[in-house]
């Protein structure tokens, strides 16, 4: 306010008084709080009550634009109850009825903010005030989790249930939209045991109930997430929203499962410990990622079931399996490749998927057996082994003569082997004093030992 220049402060009677007015503030005792929204979100499934919890940015200012205090230079969002008296009543009242990403503005007259002596120190007297506000996160300690946008694989013989292994990826938002976490950008998922608190527990009961090959979005209230503290770039008290993926799980408990999808009329002669088998195979994971194929190689897996050769898994899927079998095996990872997996080409804990074919069996031996005769023993072995008749017999001749019996179908190598292995471990066991040569004494004691042996 200026005047026009007097000394002393004395105005004249007859002077005429001009007054530049500049209007601070106006408002009247019927003025209610006026909100203006001017960006609403495209979605918004729930607005804010009373006693919900929210965290929001604001600028406040008074009338004439002078800023007196914003939670955007504190860095830091004002957090708090809505409706119950923890803000002034204007600002209870203002901030009801919003979404979360919302921005409004919301004048509040004195009388419903810090009426007729302000608040002590930045708001005088009977100052209106404005504020910018964006809500970014809202929710009720009431809440539960809630699971949103699922996307349900049709087949789904299975759900997730406390105790199982889940393999999943998830993207990690606010409410507002802020990334603050992700599996795909480690390029490796998140694998925990479900129900059982090893994550927060609004993930531990978002994960139950899932398909494998489900999507969902679980969206977490902070009492069940990491609460007033927040964690990392999570701040305190928000709201966390998890799109998921599963990409497997399985319990420990799980043994293989077997879906036989064709069996040759005749399937009457079956895999057992000790047959040597040709098959084919595709691998691959719950999702479908082709891991390994056979096929693709054009040449087939070769192994002496029982001889741990294959993954235990593997070897279960493969018994009891006739030629020209088709089956389709489910193996989770303790009977796998275990929570290691192996590097660069099974993800460790993995449940795999094999597609089998078997191409050919030849019958093992009877179990403990590297050699068998199909005709009667000869009485006179031993000279007969010493072919040059000098009384010993040394691994030449030895192995000459085993192969002899094999060809002509007198005896049996145990299949899957390498044959000049075994005769030379067959060799090794008759020389007893290991001087290379194996002599009639010493063949006649090997002979009368044991009739579970060899020879
Ligand atoms: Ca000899
Ligand atoms: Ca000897």
């Amino acid at each position: 306010m200026a005047r026009s220049s007097t000394p002393a402060g004395v105005i004249p009677p007859d002077s005429v008084l001009h007054f530049d007015v500049l209007l601070m503030d106006i408002w009247n005792s019927e003025d209610q709080v006026e909100i203006h929204t001017y960006f609403k979100p495209p979605s918004c499934p729930r607005t804010t009550q009373v006693s919900d919890f929210v965290r929001y940015h604001y600028n406040g200012t008074f009338l004439d634009g002078t800023l007196f205090d914003s939670s955007h230079n504190r860095m830091k969002t004002y957090d708090t109850y809505v409706g119950i008296g923890w803000l002034i009543p204007g600002m209870d009242k203002g901030l009801l009825g919003m979404c979360v990403g919302e921005k409004r503005i919301i004048t509040i007259p004195p009388f419903l903010a810090y009426g007729e002596h302000g608040d002590g120190k930045d708001i005088p007297g009977q100052a209106s005030l404005v504020f910018d506000v964006a809500l970014l996160d809202l929710h009720n300690p009431k809440d539960g989790i809630s699971i949103e946008n699922k996307i349900v694989p049709e087949n789904c013989e299975r759900r997730s249930q406390s105790g199982d292994f889940l393999r999943y990826h998830y993207n990690g938002t606010l409410l507002d939209g802020t990334f603050f976490d992700s599996s795909y950008a480690r390029n490796r998922t998140f694998d925990t045991y479900i129900g059982q608190g090893y994550v927060i527990p609004g993930m531990d009961e978002g994960l139950l109930g899932v398909c494998i090959g489900e999507k969902r979005r679980i969206v977490v209230p902070p009492h069940l997430g990491y609460g007033e503290e927040g964690r990392g770039n999570i701040p305190g008290s928000a709201v966390l929203v998890f799109d998921i993926h599963v990409i497997d799980f399985h319990n420990p408990s799980d043994s293989i499962s077997i879906t036989s999808h064709y069996k040759p009329s005749d399937c009457s002669v079956l895999s057992k410990k000790g047959d040597y088998l040709k098959y084919h195979y595709n691998a691959s994971l719950l999702d479908g990622t082709l891991l390994d194929s056979t096929w693709n190689l054009g040449k087939t897996y070769n192994i002496v079931l029982g001889s741990g050769q294959v993954v235990l898994g593997m070897d279960m899927a493969l018994r009891e399996m006739c030629v020209g079998e088709k089956r389709t095996v489910v193996i989770p990872p303790h009977l796998g490749y275990g929570e290691a997996g192996v590097d660069g080409e099974v993800p460790g804990s993995a449940v795999l998927v094999f597609d089998i074919e078997l191409l050919e069996l030849v019958a093992g031996l009877p179990e403990g057996y590297m050699f068998i005769w199909n005709d009667e023993v000869s009485p006179n072995l031993f000279e007969e082994i010493d072919k040059d008749g000098n009384g010993e017999v040394f691994l030449e001749e030895f192995s000459e003569y085993i192969h002899a019996q094999v060809a002509s179908g007198k005896g049996k190598l145990a299949p899957g082997f390498d044959a000049d292995m075994i005769v030379k471990n067959m060799f090794t066991n008759q020389d007893r004093n290991g001087d290379g040569k194996v002599t009639a004494e010493e063949f006649k004691l090997k002979d009368q030992e044991t009739k579970h042996d060899e020879l």
